[in-house]
C-alpha cells in the first residue's frame, strides 16, 4: 500500500530511528516494501510569494485556516504521481476532530485499499469550500484536541500497517487483537482478555488456575468470558 501524506511537517512521517515510522511494526512494513509513506510538504504547493498556506478566518476568531489553493493543488498533483501505471486511485482522508471516529472496523477497511491520501490540517482547520470539492473520509482519532492532524495521521498509519497481509508473523496475529471480531461470539468486537507468562507466583498474586490446567475448551470459554465482562465493564 501506498499512504501519502500532505503536510506543513513532513519531517513528522521521516522513517528514520526515533520517529514512529522508523520502530517496530511500521518500520518492518516499510523495509519489507509492504508500505510506501510519501510525506509531501504543502507549502510546496503554495502560489503566493511567502510560500504561505493559511490565512485568518473569515468572521473573526482566533487561529489560521488553511487556504483552499495549495491544498486543491497539491492534492491533484500527488494523485497524479505514482510509482507504478496506471496510477493508484487514492482514498482521501482529512485527520479532524470533526470526523467520523476511527474505530477497527474503519482501520480493517481502509487496510484493504491500493492508496491512502491523509491530508494533515494544523491551526484551526481548512477552508470548508476544499473539503466540499474534494470529497474527502474525514476522520478522527478521538474527543480531544491535537496541535494537528499530523498524530493522528500516524495512528492511523500504524493501525494500518500491522493489517497489511504478511507485516505481522503468526505468532503476532492481528486475529486476537482487542476489538478484532471474534470467531467464537458470531463477529463481536471486544476488549482483549487478560494476559499472563512466568513467574506462576508474583508478589503474592497467582496466575488464574485455568490457564495452567491444559484444557484449551476450557481456556478458550474463559478468555471469552473475560472478554466480554471487560467490554461490559469498560465500555457499556
Ligand atoms: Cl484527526 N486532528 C486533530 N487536530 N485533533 C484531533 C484529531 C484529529 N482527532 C482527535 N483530535
Amino acid at each position: 500500500m501506498r499512504v501519502d501524506v500532505l503536510t506543513t511537517f513532513p519531517e513528522m512521517f521521516e522513517a528514520s530511528p526515533p520517529g514512529v515510522l522508523g520502530v517496530s511494526i511500521p518500520s518492518r512494513a516499510l523495509r519489507d516494501g509492504r508500505l510506501e509513506v510519501v510525506a509531501t510538504n504543502l507549502r510546496e504547493f503554495s502560489a503566493s510569494k511567502h510560500r504561505k498556506t493559511d490565512d485568518r478566518p473569515y468572521g473573526g476568531g482566533p487561529g489560521m485556516v488553511l487556504t483552499c489553493q495549495p491544498v486543491w493543488d497539491a492534492v491533484h498533483a500527488i494523485e497524479a504521481s505514482d510509482s507504478v501505471r496506471p496510477v493508484r486511485a487514492c482514498t482521501r482522508i482529512v485527520m479532524t476532530p470533526q470526523g467520523r471516529m476511527l474505530s477497527q472496523e474503519v482501520v480493517e477497511e481502509l487496510a484493504t485499499k491500493p492508496r491512502l491520501l491523509i491530508i494533515a490540517g494544523h491551526y484551526e482547520g481548512i477552508d470548508e469550500r476544499v473539503i466540499d470539492a474534494l470529497k474527502p473520509m474525514e476522520l478522527s482519532i478521538g474527543d480531544y484536541v491535537l496541535s494537528g492532524g499530523e498524530l493522528a495521521g500516524l495512528v492511523l498509519i500504524d493501525a494500518i500497517a500491522r493489517l497489511l497481509p504478511g507485516v505481522l508473523g503468526d505468532s503476532q496475529s492481528s486475529v486476537q487483537d482487542s476489538f478484532s471480531a471474534e470467531p467464537q461470539a458470531g463477529g463481536e468486537r471486544l476488549l482483549d482478555c487478560p494476559h499472563y507468562t512466568k513467574p506462576r507466583d508474583w508478589m503474592g498474586r497467582s496466575v488464574p488456575d485455568v490457564l495452567l490446567s491444559g484444557d484449551h475448551q476450557a481456556i478458550v470459554r474463559w478468555r471469552l468470558e473475560q472478554k466480554r465482562t471487560r467490554t461490559r465493564e469498560r465500555r457499556g
